[in-house]
């Protein structure tokens, strides 16, 4: 659908479908005002001041009062999308709603398509595209630190840096154009090294930025936790009592869990997908050894594998950490939870917690001690987790890849980088050099939109919802 007709005036219910105390219909374009004024008794809305909120009513079709409503009046360039635009605050009923875009429509509007206020926004510059796309990620955020992350974003920290990045390339491209000018009369400006020096700063500012991605990727969608470890030691517990509900089966059966069960929690302000497993013993039962399988898979995608071991149960222990070890890998953060903490002394639980320090030692793991019976040491767990997630200490200004157009047009520009300085390095012509410094430009260039097709632009937008 072409989108970019800016002559329309656009419409849509801009609040969640479903009835709600009061749903807004939001109308954007060069008619905003006039196309109101025809179905609203009150303020004319072409006298209205921008910026302010006017209470009156909508005529049906029929000539008939239809919903008493706020509407609250900005004038372009001062609006959300640049253009003029008012919100109607109707009530939430789905058939109002309805109605009231019906007669929108009927007067001149036409429906706006998924995206297509931010993405007017875009168009009249009020944002750039990683900007805009903070918008979604805002609205999709369910922690604080996703909110905090697509707030930067938003609020164009992101891009700031990108442009000093780009300001950067173009201070290199602009040297190489020059030894490029002036080649024939061997006059030399910046010395090789000295580009090179440049060229591999910017490159490793790319690189962090684009390996980023994957912890910005886990804040996004939760840091995945593995729980595993022999059957009967508490997983399913400890999962219930992370989650603050009875999610699992718990009972002193061993095998009870024989499927993975997972779900999100936020602890620190950081989200979290909890994974309890089926317990790890041999079997001979073919489903256990399925579930097993999976138990062993959900450990190679996990970030934190938490091990919880039965404190009574010794003899058991040393099977299971060798087939958790094969998995482990130097990506992988341990935490032991050494759980039925209740049943044992004071010094055997010590004693137990040494002989597992001295067992994981290659791995530094965390040991908390537990008894997830009663919830006693689940608190202790959760700063662990916070802390082993090696998130809880970001900053404000941390800025980190979260979308996966960004993370590929980073690699695509890393790469390119990664050929200017070897061709620094290797003594290649200035012009060779010059094409991957401006290639590299390009990509960094389309993450806030400087360089885009419309299939791009169509593409991101359409992952917005309608209203947006
Ligand atoms: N005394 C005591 N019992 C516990 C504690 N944690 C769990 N249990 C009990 O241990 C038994 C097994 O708990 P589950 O959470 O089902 O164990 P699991 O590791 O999920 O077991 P599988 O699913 O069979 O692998 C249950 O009877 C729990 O009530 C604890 O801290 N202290
Ligand atoms: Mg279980």
């Amino acid at each position: 659908m072409p989108i970019d007709r800016i002559e329309d005036t656009i419409c849509a219910v801009s609040t969640p479908a479903g009835v709600g105390g009061i749903a807004v219909v939001r109308v954007s374009g060069r008619d905003a005002f006039s196309i109101v004024d025809r179905i609203w008794n009150g303020t004319k809305m072409a006298e209205a001041g921008s910026h302010t909120a006017h209470l009156g009513t909508i005529v049906g079709d029929d000539g008939e009062a239809l919903d008493q409503c706020v509407a609250t009046v900005f004038r372009g360039p001062k609006s959300f999308t640049g253009e003029d635009v008012v919100e109607l605050s109707v009530h939430g009923s789905v058939w109002i709603q309805r109605q009231v875009v019906n007669r929108l429509i009927k007067c001149g509007c036409r429906l706006a398509s998924a995206g297509e206020f931010t993405r007017r926004a875009f168009a009249s510059g009020k944002m750039d595209l990683a900007e805009a796309e903070g918008v979604a990620d805002l609205i999709a955020s369910s922690s604080k630190a996703a909110h905090r992350i697509a707030m930067s974003q938003m609020r164009g920290h992101f891009s700031a840096h990108l442009s000093a990045l780009r300001g950067r390339l173009l201070e290199l491209a602009s040297l190489l154009e020059l030894e490029l000018d002036f080649s024939e009369e061997e006059v030399e400006f910046a010395s090789r090294d000295k580009l090179s020096s440049l060229a591999g700063d910017i490159l490793s500012l790319t690189r962090n930025l684009a390996d980023s991605f994957e912890a910005g990727t886990a804040i996004k969608d939760g840091i995945p936790v593995a729980i595993v470890g022999a059957t009967n030691a508490g997983k399913s517990t400890i999962l219930n009592q992370l989650l603050h509900e009875d999610r699992a089966i718990v009972s002193n059966i061993h095998g009870t869990t024989r499927d993975t069960i997972e779900d999100t929690v936020e602890i620190g302000g950081i989200l979290f997908r909890i994974i309890d497993t089926a317990g790890l013993r041999r079997t001979s039962d073919e489903v256990e050894s399925l579930g097993i399988e999976r138990a062993m898979s959900v450990i190679d995608k996990a970030r934190i594998v938490v091990w919880v071991v039965d404190s009574t149960d010794e003899v058991r222990n040393l099977a299971v950490w060798e087939r958790i070890e094969k998995r482990l890998t130097a990506s992988h953060r341990l935490v032991v939870a050494l759980n039925k903490a209740d049943l044992l002394h004071e010094d055997e639980v010590e004693s137990r917690k040494r002989s597992v320090a001295l067992l994981t030692e290659g791995y530094s793991p965390k040991i908390v001690r537990l008894t997830a019976k009663t919830g006693e040491g689940i608190d202790a767990l959760e700063r662990v987790l916070a802390d082993v997630s090696g998130l809880s200490q970001l900053g404000e200004d941390d800025i980190m890849v979260t979308n996966a157009r960004h993370f590929e047009a980073l690699v695509r520009s890393t790469e390119a980088l990664e050929r200017v300085l070897t061709g620094l390095q290797d003594g290649l012509s200035g012009d060779f050099v010059a094409q991957d410094v401006r290639l590299a430009l390009h990509y960094l260039g389309e993450i806030t939109g400087e360089i885009t097709t419309q299939d791009i632009l169509a593409t991101i937008f359409s992952r917005f919802c309608i209203g947006k």
